[in-house]
């Protein structure tokens, strides 16, 4: 209540002042509106996923009259952390960030709930203890991706007894969806001990370091019979290294991945990939919803996760016309 109307008393101020509640807004929100005044701290633009993330956040506050003040934060944390500092002096009226590490947020947290602006935590969690630092998460459950893509693996193998040899190229460390993945993943394999990850490393979520680590796991690997990358844009810089080798991505070397956005369902019609687990980036109009609630004072859930669905080879074909992204 008390937060509600000390917004409005600024935003009121401000407009008698002339100027814009938006600060250096160059999002068109107009002098004096009383448009809901959103902080979002994006991460970066490292894949595929990224893009389609911060396209679907923009169109869906333009479409619900939210005014947007975007920050990009080019992976790096401290830099997340400036413009949630940022956002907190321009009184913004909710945040919303995308964590690119689940470590660390504490302190900055903290100081945005004594300036009483809600927080909505998107795509990725973090690992404060104190549930009460944020009003919500909306994103996905990494776990079951890592789950799928592994339950897809036993069934492939269904009935051999060689070993399989899998590499891993790990998202971002330290990450929500890398720790998850991973976690997923190794938990449903570990049931069989034919199926043994020989290497894993960081790709860091992007097409040149995928293709840099993947070629460095053929050098000292001969014997690769699977790759797991924790999203498309890994797999796909995968695929030229692995290609650069002399080998066939698909045949030689199975392929999963996750995410399904354009470019990795094209690779996988193509049968350079072997399965894909999704993982939505079409986030942006849940997130418009929560950002109206939180700011009305409702109540919403702890945790809002994302539809999302699988894909083989041929299920890839079928769909890759209406993909939009
Ligand atoms: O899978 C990856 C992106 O946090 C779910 O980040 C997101 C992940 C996504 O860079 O492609």
């Amino acid at each position: 209540m008390l937060r509600k109307t000390t917004t409005a008393l600024i935003a009121g101020l401000l407009a008698v002042g002339g100027l814009s509640a938006c600060g250096n807004d160059t999002s068109g929100g107009g002098s004096g509106s009383d448009k809901i005044v959103l902080g979002f701290s994006q991460i970066g633009a490292e894949s595929g996923w990224r893009t389609a993330n911060t396209k679907s956040i923009q169109e869906s506050a333009a479409a619900a009259g939210i005014d947007l003040q975007f920050s990009d934060a080019q992976q790096k944390q401290e830099n997340q952390i400036k413009a949630l500092r940022s956002f907190i002096t321009q009184k913004v009226d909710v945040i919303a960030f995308s964590p690119v590490v689940e470590s660390g947020w504490d302190t900055v947290l903290k100081e945005i709930k004594d300036a009483n602006i809600p927080v909505i935590l998107t795509d990725r969690a973090v690992d404060s203890p104190d549930k009460t630092l944020y009003k919500t998460f909306l994103g996905s459950d990494f776990v079951k991706e890592g789950e799928a893509s592994a339950q897809w693996l036993v069934k492939e193998y269904e009935g051999k007894t060689e070993t399989v040899n899998i590499v891993e190229l790990q998202g971002t460390t330290g990450s929500a969806p890398a720790n998850d993945r991973k976690e997923g993943f190794g938990k449903v394999i570990a049931a069989d001990p034919k199926f043994k990850i020989i290497a894993s490393q960081t790709g860091d979520f992007t097409r040149a370091k995928g293709k840099e680590v993947m070629d460095a796991f053929l050098k000292a690997h001969a014997d690769i019979d699977v790759l797991f990358a924790h999203n498309d844009d890994m797999g796909l810089g995968a695929i030229e290294a692995i290609e650069g080798a002399g080998k066939k991505p698909g045949t030689d070397i199975k392929i999963i991945t996750i995410d399904a956005v354009k470019d990795g369902m094209q690779a996988l019609a193509d049968g350079k990939f072997n399965f894909i687990a999704e993982c939505s980036p079409l986030l942006g109009p849940q997130l418009m919803d929560l950002v109206k609630k939180v700011h009305a004072g409702e109540t919403v859930p702890e945790r809002v996760v994302t539809e999302e669905t699988t894909f083989t080879q041929e299920q890839a074909k079928a769909v890759l016309p209406e993909r939009k992204y």
